[in-house]
């Protein structure tokens, strides 16, 4: 990990935002940052390079879909993820512990680690610790995840006092199992929507000296009041001088949110998947393309948007792209929706450079319609 290391830039005075650059063997990756995300080695209609020059500077794939499809013998013979999908800038992998308990079935979760049965085919697997570090090694991303349990929501405190304890003792033994060449580990904090339990889980996960740290646990269907309430107590007691990543969250208002209360990285399938349902992300907030009222609208999605949607296309023609199911329409908008988030990004990052971070985060939302 000789390589990898975060430079914290400048510090908002009003707020907890932070400007800061994480260096890694494969590129720099400027801060705030929204993660694209590639679950199945692709980020769904757009081709890496499409991606790269929407201004991604990370995307994030996942353990559990990759080993089970293809599976890591496919992998290890592509020589890793970023040849197989011919990415070559940075790859945050996750764990598979969350997607594990979104989908497969018949969970059985032990100390040692998850026994499932696949969503695709039904078969029986176990995926611990060792097990996902191993996946993420032969994966070869630049940023692993450790295996963490996350508790739903609701949960109870003995629930998730129990999720929070596996979560440490994985997290070492994360933190033992052997990693790719150049990769690293970012530790989880759990802890559901206990404060004390989200003080020790900082404690506990901080106390392993990750290079980064993330909060999981949160935007899994509690209020977004209880999330900013336990993000505003648990990133101070996450350390200054690494990364913090907020998992699974990356609508527009929550990306403005989180980075004042201080973290530096998200990813979210939110811009993505709504793209392909035909709802896109404007400055004023929502566009559903299919809508009646479009049908002879003949602006683009965004008068100031310059994407390549926006450049050239009308609501009115991305509504019938949609009406008739043209698999452009879905392409169109996974363009425009990935340009708005990560333009938020940018945005974001500006002007916390320029030291206006509050003032536009609160002209954002003013005009942001939720
Ligand atoms: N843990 C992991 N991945 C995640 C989460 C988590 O808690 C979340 C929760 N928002 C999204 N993705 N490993
Ligand atoms: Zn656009």
């Amino acid at each position: 990990m000789g390589f990898f290391h975060f430079d914290l830039l400048k510090k908002s005075s009003k707020s907890k935002a932070r400007l800061g650059v994480i260096n890694t063997p494969r590129g720099k990756i400027h801060t705030p940052a929204f993660m694209p995300v590639g679950t199945q080695a692709t980020v769904k209609t757009m081709t890496p390079d499409e991606v790269a020059r929407l201004g991604a500077e990370i995307i994030l794939s996942n353990t559990y879909h990759l080993y089970l499809r293809p599976g890591m013998g496919i992998i290890r013979q592509a020589e890793g993820l970023h040849k197989f999908m011919n990415w070559q800038r940075p790859i945050l992998t996750d764990s598979g512990g969350f997607q594990v308990f979104s989908l497969s079935s018949l969970r059985q979760i032990t100390d040692e680690g998850v026994h499932f049965r696949s969503h695709l085919d039904g078969s029986k697997h176990f995926i611990g610790p060792e097990q996902s570090m191993e996946i993420q090694a032969a994966l070869g991303s630049d940023i692993a995840m450790a295996f963490d349990e996350c508790s739903p929501f609701p949960c109870s405190y003995e629930d998730a006092l129990a999720g929070l304890e596996r979560t440490t003792s994985w997290a070492e033994r994360c933190l033992k199992a052997p990693h790719a060449p150049g990769q690293v580990v970012f530790g989880i904090v759990q802890g559901s929507v206990y404060p004390e339990l989200r003080a020790r889980s900082a404690r506990e996960i901080t106390g392993l000296d990750f290079p980064g740290y993330a909060i999981g646990g949160l935007s899994v269907g509690e209020p977004k009041s209880i999330m900013y309430e336990l993000l505003e107590y648990t990133t101070p007691l996450l350390p200054e001088n690494k990364p913090r990543y907020l998992m699974g969250v990356g609508s527009a208002d929550c990306l403005w949110e989180g980075v004042a209360h201080g973290i530096d990285m998200f990813d979210c399938v939110l811009p993505t998947r709504v793209a392909r349902n035909g709802t896109a992300f404007t400055w004023q907030g929502k566009v559903v393309v299919r809508n009646a009222k479009y049908a002879e609208d003949f602006s683009p999605l965004e008068p100031d948007c310059d994407c390549y949607t926006c450049k050239h296309y009308s609501r009115a023609y991305l509504r019938h792209l949609f009406n008739a199911g043209e698999i452009l329409g879905p392409r169109l908008l996974t363009i425009h929706n990935l340009h708005f988030t990560l333009s938020v990004m940018e945005r974001i990052r500006r002007s916390i450079k320029d030291g206006c971070f509050e003032e536009e985060k609160n002209a954002f939302l003013d005009q942001y319609s939720i």
